[in-house]
């Protein structure tokens, strides 16, 4: 029997509990978790594509994850069937889903706080997001304005923006500034535009 174990991992300590609680013998690899990162490497990851510990290896059997494994070594090694009754199964499965759940966002936090993942956290960021006003497909294609009737609704959106001494920002693609084909007249909407809000 060989755990892949980190020995600060929380999943890995309820393996290790388990087997010598049932007084048992057991090889541990420990991986370099922090900062080597050797659980998202290739060998690891084709043990547990998911690039987490614990990994358990029997015979020639490989398991992931903490409550797969403790159910695999009580189904096995558990003589005293004390552990995981037959009859309790789904329910034993269920709370040991259960645990892993509530100490997910702990587990995570640590993850971040700890080992310096890069997870998506409900923090401020530096990330600043500008929206953009106008936009030339939508003056034209969607709200069906001739390039004089555009000048006068991107006037307005100008007009508000300096109210609030805000950015204007807004979107063009190559096709129109061309003035050609359907895009003829909207280089001038282009270049009024840039007057209005420079000036
Ligand atoms: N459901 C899994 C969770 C395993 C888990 O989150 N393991 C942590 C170590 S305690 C890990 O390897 N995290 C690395 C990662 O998620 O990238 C279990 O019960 O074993």
């Amino acid at each position: 029997m060989k755990l892949y174990d980190y020995e600060l991992s929380g999943n890995c300590y309820k393996v290790r509990l388990f087997l010598s609680i049932l007084g048992l013998n057991f090889d541990t690899k420990p991986i370099d978790f922090y900062p080597g990162r050797e659980h998202k490497s290739k060998a690891l990851l084709s043990l547990n594509p998911l690039g987490q510990l614990p990994i358990f290896e029997d015979s020639d059997a490989t398991f992931c994850g903490s409550d797969v494994i403790l159910s695999y070594i009580a189904e096995n090694y558990d003589k005293s069937g004390f552990w995981y009754p037959k009859k309790q199964r789904l329910s034993i499965d269920n709370w040991m889903r259960v645990a892993d759940e509530i100490t997910a966002t702990a587990s995570a936090a640590r993850l971040h706080d700890t080992f310096f993942y890069d997870l998506d956290i409900e923090a401020e960021t530096k990330l600043r997001i500008h929206p953009f006003a106008v936009m030339d497909g939508t003056l034209r294609d969607y709200m069906e304005l001739t390039p004089d009737e555009a000048i006068e609704e991107i006037k307005k959106l100008i007009d508000e923006v300096k109210k609030v001494d805000g950015t204007f920002s807004s979107l063009w693609h190559n096709e129109p500034l061309s003035d050609e084909k359907r895009w003829k007249g909207w280089r001038k909407v282009y270049e009024e535009m840039l007057k209005m809000a420079t000036e």
